[in-house]
């Protein structure tokens, strides 16, 4: 028997990868409280999984005002930076390859997450209809203030100094985190972005941010040393379009001009169904775009296998296997049972639930 091309290395970018295996970027809110610094843990908890072809990183925010969530890692400081690097010296030391997923949440945090408790910052002011954890309680997200022609060309550099920093830690690349309905993806679709000046209105404008922000941050890095995010049906964190479809072959289209390593797409509903609304096609967005095409959304082992010897994705990206599972790739070659993951360490806590799981070595002695 032919060991499945799931199993087999490839390119992607300017990076070879052992396995058209992804660990999918997974928040799990561990990172030091006092300066949101990944530490020893984090590099343990990586490493265990540097099996995957490629690590995505949890999205790691590029500023204080990118913050959404109790104890989610930064990439802005120095000592930041420094924690990274203990992170990507770990996963390259056991050969694997890891991106830093660059993350500004927008609207989807608190004031009380805010520097001086200010109000986060979106297209427009309209509050996204979420929740999130301040690191006591799930509160709604807050009404955000829009954000300021003139500050546009801020955000576009804390993306670019995140994407330096993300080189200076020792990531092979860089996630732009477009999906899931935080800041890209809030400018990208028309139920959160009303603006009246050349970041809102028409699909071009509205995919102007996201393009700005590729171009800076392929700029520092080299688009081959560049991924991207999306979520083009999803409704996460209160985001909607009134046509999608459009929007995204749109985007698609303008991304194609910079050569990115990978499109990473999650298929359906985030974390849910895979069902797509009336008229959508994944398919035809993954046509439309001119490389790697990373597919993400409760893929089981033989969905992945088929998708990828069939060519209707490139990689497979997991995330909850990944969790419960550090040797994954192992598992799925030998076709042995899965741990399952427990949803009450996803978020929060030390080692438990976190680095503790077992290879199956361990669990055959
Ligand atoms: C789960 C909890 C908090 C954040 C995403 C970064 O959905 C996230 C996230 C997921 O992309």
């Amino acid at each position: 028997m032919t060991t499945p091309k799931l199993f087999t290395p490839t390119k992607v970018g300017d990076i070879d990868v052992a396995n058209r295996i992804v660990m999918a970027p997974l928040t799990r809110n561990r990172a030091r409280p006092e300066d949101d610094t990944p530490f020893e843990l984090h590099a343990e908890y990586y490493a265990q999984r540097a099996g995957a072809g490629l690590i995505v990183s949890e999205g790691t925010q590029i500023s204080p005002e990118g913050k959404g969530y109790a104890w989610t890692p930064g990439i802005y400081s120095d000592a930041q930076v420094a924690g990274w690097k203990k992170v990507t010296d770990a996963v390259h030391a056991r050969g694997g390859k890891i991106f830093a997923q660059i993350w500004h949440v927008g609207r989807v945090s608190h004031n009380t997450l805010q520097l001086d408790g200010q109000p986060p910052v979106a297209p427009s002011a309209i509050a996204a209809e979420t929740r999130t954890f301040d690191g006591k309680e799930f509160l709604p997200t807050s009404t955000p203030r829009a954000l300021e022609l003139s500050e546009i060309p801020r955000i576009i550099e804390d993306y670019r100094k995140a994407a330096a920093n993300a080189d200076a830690a020792g990531f092979d690349g860089v996630e732009i985190h477009a999906a899931n309905g935080y800041l890209l993806d809030q400018f990208m679709r028309d139920g959160s972005n009303k603006r009246e000046d050349a970041y809102g209105g028409s699909i071009e404008n509205r995919a102007r941010l996201v393009t700005e922000v590729t171009e800076a941050v392929v700029g520092v890095l080299g688009a081959g040393r560049v991924g991207i995010r999306l979520s083009p049906f999803a409704n996460a964190n209160g985001v909607s379009d009134s046509n999608p479809q459009a929007l995204f072959e749109h985007v698609i289209d303008r991304l194609n001009g910079f050569g990115l390593a990978y499109l990473h797409m999650v298929e359906g509903q985030t974390g849910g169904p895979r069902e797509l609304p009336e008229g959508a096609s994944i398919a035809a967005l993954r046509k439309r775009f001119d490389g790697t095409y990373i597919a993400n959304n409760g893929y089981t082992r033989e969905m992945a296998i088929d998708a990828v010897e069939t060519g209707k994705a490139d990689m497979i990206a997991f995330g909850r296997p990944f969790i419960a599972n550090p040797d994954l790739v192992t598992r799925l070659e030998k076709n042995a049972p899965l741990n399952e993951p427990d949803k009450n360490t996803f978020y929060g806590g030390g080692a438990k639930g976190y680095t503790d799981y077992p290879v199956l070595d361990e669990q055959v002695a």
